[in-house]
């Protein structure tokens, strides 16, 4: 029988288990990731297991979330991670070099190649038949020790392209579909391998916007072939040498399929407040939904191609005056282009503000919009609150539709601009990796250099036979990390100061939640469905475990989440009954007796509502290994007690 793409990978990577939807499976990883606001943690994690250069082909540490230096924090983190590089085998990408992502794909992805990122949207590399996942930091560090990655081996999505995109509808317009039809949790336990006749008008970086945004589905990964247009990149990139064809077998089968017509494909834009609230443009066209803020950039939308077209738009035009035009290009590579070849002096022209290429505004690093603003943003997420502003409303759209909205100061078709400007692909990057710093050759005579804002981890205590602990907090459905664990220009500096941040935990939702947690001790959290949708930050697991949340008890998880709470000894359990969420309330003092030997014995727990004098199920869905990680009380402890 004919294979896809995602099950040759995968078997070529494969050291554990079978490719058998649901089931574990461990694989090989070639390459790992790690950015500034999650690498801190991987890399002390990784200092922790004592291996002295990283077993991967290749490691890469980028600065490019806090790259605001509004105090000693960033700058500190930024020597830490770069003297801990240079000691142990990874390179540097220096801040001003670029968002991770982007850079990755630039200069290192290779087509069939497995890298693992501390950061959710790393299947940009997918863009160039890369299987590439996000992870928790502590997983990146076991990766770069030479541990293999484990993972539940996916469901198998086809999206079958057909046609050609039309004038002024863009790759970001497939993604948002894809978002319109499956949900934000529809992509869970799931990789979405694209293909059809449409995939041939896609460049490298057009794949890289579907892929990235594929986080937002709760997809494991996402996955184009590697063709002719894969080699074209490469060569562009001058790494033509990089190249090999993949592709799926012609009587490939999969679990399940999605075709779409981008004949008919109208440009999309995701509403507030959910990357999967999307309606066609011309919905909102007659409506005349004044605009007051575009931010074009971040890692899904600000290529070259992106930001040239962008500035053909904007030529010889003013950016409307209700409206402020920010600009972040994705690495110095796109932005010393279009510095090069004039185009960034035509968005200047218009009135855009310049920024450097870093993440910025798209995970509230500066630039949150005005009180009630309409930002419309050619970013990946919206959710409420990440822009910085409580009730801004964030849309996300192609950079076309952004444009539009910053020249006429309404959300706007693009199609009514006129005729499209022609970009093409440039025939050569500009390529210079000054920026990029090998490691050391003498790793011993490098000296970590850790500022005062660098905490220790940490780390959690082996389960208890018993847990009786009140609820601290009952939540409804599709909780994002960044509820849980803010991020923001505030925030963003203490990623590694886990006693700071933790003052921070679910304060959007309850300001209350910090000081209450502290005060019981230990607690419950209680959720509803996709629980922990959103970033790979495993902050979002370690700050609540040091607030003394024991448990979390939901109707279902996103998938990055629920491994990091596994892997810092936080009980992630699932209603049976779905209708006992209902009865539950904040407060009521919750006991799972017996619990070591509930959870060994098998799958189902029984719990007491004592407060409530009710009792219901829940279930672990536990793997062997993931339940020694848990009675150990986290990864760590468990990679410790094997190594005794
Ligand atoms: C995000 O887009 O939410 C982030 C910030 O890049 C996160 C990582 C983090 O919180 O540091 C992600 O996507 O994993
Ligand atoms: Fe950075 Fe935003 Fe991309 Fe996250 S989604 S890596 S914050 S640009």
């Amino acid at each position: 029988m004919g294979k896809n793409l995602v099950q040759k990978i995968l078997e070529a990577h494969l050291v554990q288990g079978e490719l058998v939807a649901g089931k574990e499976i461990a694989i090989r990883i070639d390459q790992t990731l790690t950015q500034d606001a999650t690498g801190t943690m991987a890399y002390l994690q990784f200092e922790a297991m004592g291996v002295p250069q990283v077993k991967t082909e290749l490691s890469v540490s980028y600065v490019d979330h806090n790259t605001l230096q509004s105090g000693f924090e960033n700058a500190d983190d930024h020597r830490f991670l770069q003297t801990v590089a240079s000691k142990h085998g990874i390179h540097f990408s220096r801040p001003g070099n670029g968002i991770c992502h982007q850079v990755h794909l630039e200069r290192f992805a290779k087509p069939g190649k497995t890298l693992l990122g501390s950061d959710s949207h790393t299947p940009t590399a997918g863009g160039m038949g890369s299987i590439a996942m996000g992870a928790g930091g502590l997983d990146i560090a076991v990766a770069m020790a030479g541990g293999a990655f484990y993972l539940n081996s996916p469901k198998v999505v086809k999206v079958e392209l057909q046609g050609k995109l039309q004038p002024w509808v863009a790759a970001k317009d497939i993604i948002l579909e894809v978002l319109r039809r499956m949900t934000v949790k529809g992509g869970v336990g799931k990789i979405i391998e694209y293909t059809g006749e449409g995939v041939a008008s896609l460049t490298v970086p057009e794949r890289a916007t579907i892929t990235n945004m594929g986080a937002e589905l709760g997809a494991t990964t996402s996955i184009f072939p590697s063709d002719e247009n894969t080699r074209i990149y490469l060569e562009a990139q001058g790494r033509g040498g990089d190249y090999t064809a993949l592709a799926a077998d012609a009587d490939a089968t999969y679990d399940e399929e999605i075709i779409i017509d981008l004949n008919t494909l109208a440009p999309n834009i995701a509403q507030p407040h959910s990357p999967d609230n999307v309606v066609p443009v011309p919905e909102l066209n007659g409506q005349k939904i004044p605009v007051n803020q575009v931010a074009v950039g971040s890692c899904t939308n600000s290529s070259y191609t992106d930001l040239m077209r962008l500035a053909a738009v904007l030529k010889g035009k003013t950016v409307h005056p209700n409206v402020s035009l920010v600009v972040s290009p994705g690495s110095k590579q796109v932005f010393e282009m279009i510095a090069r070849n004039g185009a960034l002096a035509d968005i200047l022209a218009s009135g855009a503000r310049i920024l450097e290429s870093a993440c910025g505004p798209c995970i509230g690093m500066g630039q949150a919009p005005s009180s009630g603003a309409v930002s419309v943003r050619s970013f990946n997420r919206n959710f409420e609150g990440r822009s910085g502003t409580a009730d801004a409303k964030v849309y996300l759209a192609s950079v076309e539709t952004c444009a539009a909205a910053a020249v006429t100061g309404f959300i706007t078709d693009p199609r009514e601009l006129g005729d499209l400007p022609t970009i093409a692909m440039p025939d050569k990057y500009l390529i210079d990796d000054r920026l990029v710093l090998s490691p050391s050759e003498e790793p011993d005579t490098v000296e970590v250099v850790r500022g005062p804002n660098i905490k220790p981890l940490p780390v959690n205590t082996e389960l208890a036979d018993a847990l009786n602990a009140p609820v601290s907090l009952k939540v409804g459905d599709n909780i994002t990390t960044d509820h849980i664990m803010p991020a923001g220009a505030k925030v963003l500096p203490l990623r590694s100061n886990i006693p700071a941040i933790s003052e921070h935990v679910y304060v959007r939702v309850d300001p209350q939640f910090p000081s209450r947690a502290k005060e019981l001790g230990k607690s419950i959290i209680i959720g509803g469905h996709n629980y922990g949708q959103g970033s790979s930050r495993e902050h979002a697991a370690l700050a609540p475990m040091y607030l003394g949340v024991k448990a979390v008890i939901v109707k279902s998880y996103a998938r990055i989440h629920r491994a990091n709470l596994i892997n810092f000894g936080l009980l992630p359990l699932t209603f049976v009954n779905e209708a006992d969420y209902e009865s539950i309330e904040q407060s009521d003092e919750i006991a799972i007796d017996n619990l070591r030997g509930q959870i060994e014995a098998g799958n189902e727990l029984t719990v007491k509502n004592v407060t409530k004098g009710t009792e219901f199920k829940v279930t672990h869905d536990l793997t062997g290994r993931q339940i020694d990680i848990i009675l150990a009380g986290g990864l760590l402890n468990y990679t410790k007690s094997q190594a005794v």
